[in-house]
């Protein structure tokens, strides 16, 4: 554990003692006069300093003759510190003014400012930080400034701005900002240098590059930015179909020679390629790329795929391809691609042997700022000390260092909203609210309608709504917060709310099963209909409407285990109803198009068929003869999947499911790719479509067996006839 973590771990318990220490302890400074100014003004700003201060703090960077008789204990590595801490007297030298920063950031960090302590620090990752490259919302101007002040008080030292979503980065690049955007870069280009964060500006061309008319544009808008500060400069190429990596390469080779050679202030040029990903690698674009490309430019990189967390294998095969290291751009925890989820937990995934292996280790964060600290302070944890990195234990420090007032609330809240769910990237965190997951695993029914087990389901009963009003508590402590300006929550206020009706939903089927198991009628109608509004508040659960917001979208919360459970133990209680025999309202329940049950399926008279039941794979078939001798081969079973609204279709001699390509599924059934859409036209005639991952074919008919693809003509042309027995 390093010294920051050991300190930090106690930080949470001793937030209210340094309030005390900060009134009764004065410190004074040797060395300041010639120690990083911004360090300095740091601890200026946050401790009560005074001549005859009672702790005396030594400042300097190597070669400084306050801290000349540590010099030996100072890392060699560049932006490393030596910080010794005791009730007397606090060292702090950095190996050059970003060192020193660090320490004092460190030191201001630390619970207990007396403590006895020494260490000796510096950075596995050389270049660390954010890529705002995301899709959406560009973060604002006072987002960024929280940002930058946040990466330097956890020590990551880039910021590449390159938000899709800005014109004047991508589909307007070669126009200049207008005067009130140009004057907030610029003061976010000095912000970041006093928090020792390089700020890159990254321009997106798409393929305007070949023409000397397009190079003189780029030119002339790099030189505008660097008349506004900015000494270091990337290229974004993706998400376009490049026209060819040859002209790629000698318009980056040009901008180089022509701009930043020519500027000795200029740092080394970064480029997004095209392929940035192992999953698009094809022909020779990469070698072409590293072989063309003037060896200290820098080549970013997302791992194997376009969503990925990085291993040292995947940094090799870069390197072998472009003969340089990548410049690794963490597509963690963006979330463009499936906006309904936030990304909160902990980050696992990362393998420490790459620091070794990359130029630089850069987070793709989400477009609500605030909410994607979480993320980065585990990220920036990670790239300062990878081989001491503990995801749980990082995870549970940003809490307390985010939410220091709601810690257990925040945590209830961040373990419902870890993963996206399915989305065309993939990458899924399967960490969500581990304990629904062992309460689900030990208690999996909510109700039994077999009285031996009333004991049982009273249990489950209990313990549910135990759980449940613990969801429903956390979340009005944090509306409470939301409410009094806490910036984070406000940002995220309807994932919140999400918490809250999910706990209310789940409160409900906690009466719905109590009243089924009491036999009330009336309890369980009152439980139900209260259910059904909740579950309408979620659906109608829109994020963010601020302005400046271009995006919004319904959101999702406790999407691996919880939203599922519900959903499934709804439609389960209200099945239980149903068939309990009592009277009830006609209304209760929405119309379902077939109800849950047995159907035969006939197309032009034709009845559909599993003449393989039993078997493996194989296509159902349609028989002009009914199968007297096995008659369920002929039926099949339809109930409504609670989670997609879909159903799904099985046969009911053998139980398998129907797939996507209207075969007999062999893989293990999944409600995402084997449900179907099914709606009926004026003359009586059902239409069977696929859905979700399994596309959106309909039924049709080649010769005797179904087939995906029906044109729209030859769509509406089954039956469904129920089989009465
Ligand atoms: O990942 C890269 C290099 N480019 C884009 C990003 O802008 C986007 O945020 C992520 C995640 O959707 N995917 C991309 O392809």
């Amino acid at each position: 554990m390093t010294l920051k973590s050991k300190a930090l771990v106690a930080a949470v318990a001793l937030v209210s003692s340094i309030a005390v220490n900060a009134q009764t302890v004065t410190y004074k400074l040797r060395g300041a006069d010639k120690a990083d100014a911004d360090a300095v003004a740091c601890l200026e700003q946050a401790l009560p300093i005074a001549k005859n201060g009672s702790v005396e703090i030594i400042i300097g960077e190597a070669g400084d003759k306050a801290v000349k008789q540590y010099a030996n204990l100072i890392p060699t590595t560049a932006e490393g510190f030596y910080l010794l801490t005791s009730p007397s007297k606090v060292v702090i030298a950095g190996r050059d003014g970003a060192g020193t920063f660090y320490g004092v950031q460190q030191f201001l960090q630390m619970a207990d400012k007396q403590a006895v302590t020494e260490s000796s620090e510096a950075p596995a990752i050389a270049l660390r930080g954010v890529i705002e490259g995301f899709y959406g919302n560009p973060w604002s101007f006072e987002n960024r400034m929280s940002q930058l002040k946040f990466y330097g008080e956890n020590k990551m030292n880039v910021y590449v701005y390159g938000p899709k979503d800005d014109p004047y980065h991508h589909s307007r690049w070669y126009e200049p900002y207008p005067t009130d955007k140009a004057a907030e870069l610029a003061e976010l280009v000095k912000y970041a240098a006093k928090n020792k964060v390089k700020f890159t500006w990254a321009m997106h061309p798409s393929n305007s590059i070949e023409t000397d008319e397009d190079r003189a544009k780029a030119l002339k808008k790099f030189q505008l930015m660097y008349d506004l500060g900015v000494r270091s400069f990337a290229i974004f190429f993706d998400d376009i179909s490049a026209k060819s990596v040859d002209t790629q390469v000698d318009y980056l080779n040009f901008l180089d020679r022509e701009f930043v050679k020519k500027h000795s202030d200029v740092e080394s040029l970064v480029v997004c390629p095209t392929i940035y990903n192992r999953a698009w690698n094809s022909g020779n674009y990469l070698d072409t790329m590293g072989k063309g490309l003037n060896p200290d430019i820098k080549i970013m990189w997302t791992g194997n795929s376009v969503c990925d967390m990085i291993d040292e294998a995947d940094c090799d095969w870069f390197s072998e391809q472009t003969g340089r290291l990548p410049f690794i751009w963490l597509n963690y925890p963006v979330n463009d691609y499936g906006l309904h989820n936030q990304l909160l937990g902990p980050v696992v995934g990362n393998d420490p042997k790459l620091a070794k292996k990359v130029s630089a280790f850069c987070s793709n964060p989400m477009q609500y700022a605030e909410a994607s600290k979480v993320a980065l302070y585990s990220l920036a944890d990670f790239a300062w000390d990878p081989d001491n990195f503990d995801a749980q234990a990082v995870w549970e420090r940003s809490l307390a260092s985010l939410m220091p007032d709601h810690v257990d609330a925040f945590r209830t809240f961040c373990l419902n909203n870890v993963d996206v769910g399915v989305s065309v990237h993939g990458l899924r965190f399967y960490g969500e609210t581990p304990d629904f997951k062992s309460l689900n695993e030990s208690l999996p029914t909510l109700y039994s309608n077999d009285p031996a087990d009333i004991f049982k389901t009273m249990g489950a009963i209990t313990s549910y709504e135990r759980y449940f009003q613990s969801r429903v508590d956390a979340a009005q402590e944090l509306l409470d917060a939301a409410d009094s300006g806490n910036l984070l929550l406000t940002e995220i206020r309807e994932w919140i709310s999400a918490l809250a009706i999910q706990g209310y939903q789940g409160l409900d089927l906690c009466k719905m099963a109590e009243a089924l198991t009491n036999g009330n009628t009336q309890q369980f109608i009152d439980a139900y209909r209260s259910y059904t509004d909740w579950t309408e508040k979620a659906f109608n659960n829109v994020s963010r409407d601020f302005p400046g917001s271009i995006q919004s979208v319904r959101v999702q919360t406790g999407t691996l285990y919880v939203a599922p459970w519900i959903k499934n133990t709804a439609a389960e209680l209200a099945d239980a109803f149903k068939k309990s025999g009592v009277e009830y309202p006609e209304d209760l329940f929405p119309k379902q198009l077939l109800e849950n049950g047995s159907y035969y399926i006939k197309y032009n008279g034709l009845i559909l068929g599993n003449p393989n039941a039993g078997g493996r794979g194989g296509k159902p078939v349609f028989q002009a003869e009914i199968d007297d001798i096995n008659p369920n081969r002929q039926e099949w079973v339809l109930k409504l999947d609670a989670v997609t609204g879909r159903y799904e279709i099985r046969n009911s001699k053998d139980d398998r499911y129907i797939n996507e390509l209207c075969n007999f599924g062999v893989n293990p059934y999944s409600a995402d790719w084997n449900t179907y859409i099914i709606t009926k036209n004026d003359e009586g005639k059902f239409a069977i479509q696929n859905a979700g991952s399994g596309g959106d074919a309909y039924w049709g008919v080649n010769g005797d067996v179904i087939a995906p693809g029906a044109p729209a003509n030859a769509r509406y042309v089954f039956e469904f006839i129920p089989v009465t027995k």
